[in-house]
């Protein structure tokens, strides 16, 4: 197992959320990958790497390349208009409005979000890439022949959209590194997110296309976060009709109804024809997760390690989600040995 980290995932480290009407400290907060990452060194997995150093080819595939612009320049921008606390959205292009990009920074920040709980700030966009760069070096893991990795992610990708950010996402690593296994030779790919949070920007990126299945397992966007995209009757448009899945559960949903549709899931990928599955892996489906309600415990994490590894397909694992404590280290390295079959 093959593990991809970068220490510039510290230069994101923004001082306030947008939560319940407050700006708090963010739950996306550096102690994640620290904790993680020590966890799976702790346990065995100690073949750490540094990413290589990737530009943004593979990104340019899936995200709109003025979004990618945006991102490069949006903190510079926001500090020249004289601001002094940090950069967060609060118009928004909604429903029967232009989709034009303002000059204005405020207006254009606006046109590129999606929700207002992340904050950008100087660093966010060059840890971003270095988050993107352990995705596409795991991939480049796969490509040459290998059958797991773990990019140890961070900051988040799977609610960043074609030309969206969000939900502490900006650009979708499992989404880019999806494409790069695709550019490698792969004919069609997986993308199987059991994060918590649905994987909006994921299944955006992919949506109306027919080489990529997306699946993702998530509480019901009826009552939680991103609220506006996961419903069961979201199956793809177009080229990608009937390459979308979404399992959409209900609070207190445990391994047992849970391990249904992921059973499922991954019945679909295989007969999709997959060659590859990249693992969206938020923990925070955790029962004690501060921001989340589903109720699986840390075995569960192995036990579904297990059953993604018995597809017997090529596994990049990204990370996602997973907040606040001290168990998301040992759910990570739970789902790792699954993948490898121990314990
Ligand atoms: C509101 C909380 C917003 C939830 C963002 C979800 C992030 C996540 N302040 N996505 O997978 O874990
Ligand atoms: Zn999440």
């Amino acid at each position: 197992m093959r593990v991809i980290y970068s220490e510039d995932h510290k230069l994101r480290d923004a001082r306030t959320e947008l939560h319940a009407g407050q700006l708090v400290t963010p739950f996306e907060a550096p102690f994640r990958a620290e904790w993680i990452l020590a966890a799976v060194k702790e346990v065995g997995f100690t073949d750490v790497v540094a990413p290589d150093a990737h530009g943004l080819e593979t990104a340019l595939e899936v995200h709109d390349p003025a979004y990618l612009d945006f991102l490069a320049t949006v903190w510079d921008r926001w500090v020249a208009a004289g601001f002094t606390g940090e950069a967060i959205a609060n118009s928004f292009a909604v429903r029967r409005t232009s989709q034009r990009v303002p000059n204005n920074i405020v207006g254009a920040i606006g046109h590129y979000a999606n929700a207002a709980d992340t904050s950008i700030t100087k660093g966010s966009y060059e840890a971003a890439i270095a988050s993107m760069r352990c995705a596409i070096t795991g991939a480049d893991w796969l490509n040459a022949g290998n059958r797991f990795a773990f990019a140890l992610c961070r900051p988040p990708g799977h609610h960043a959209g074609i030309d969206l950010f969000g939900g502490y996402c900006f650009i979708n690593n499992s989404g880019v590194a999806a494409q790069r296994l695709l550019d490698h030779g792969a004919r069609k790919v997986a993308v199987l997110d059991v994060d918590f949070h649905h994987g909006n920007g994921t299944q955006d990126l992919f949506y109306h296309r027919g080489d990529v299945f997306t699946a993702s397992l998530h509480g019901d966007p009826m009552h939680a976060f991103p609220y506006f995209l996961g419903h069961a009757d979201e199956e793809g448009e177009g080229e990608g009709e009937g390459s979308n899945r979404n399992y959409p559960m209900l609070p207190g949903t445990p391994w047992d109804v849970w391990s249904s549709a992921l059973a499922d899931a991954l019945t679909r990928i295989k007969t999709f024809g997959a060659e590859a599955i990249v693992v969206a892996l938020g923990v925070d489906t955790f029962e004690r997760d501060p921001i989340s309600f589903f109720s699986l415990t840390s075995d569960d994490f192995t036990r579904m390690g297990a059953m993604i590894s018995a597809a017997g397909l090529p596994v990049l694992a990204c990370m996602e989600g997973g907040y606040g404590v001290p168990e998301i280290g040992l759910n990570v390295a739970n789902v790792l040995k699954g993948l490898k079959g121990l314990e």
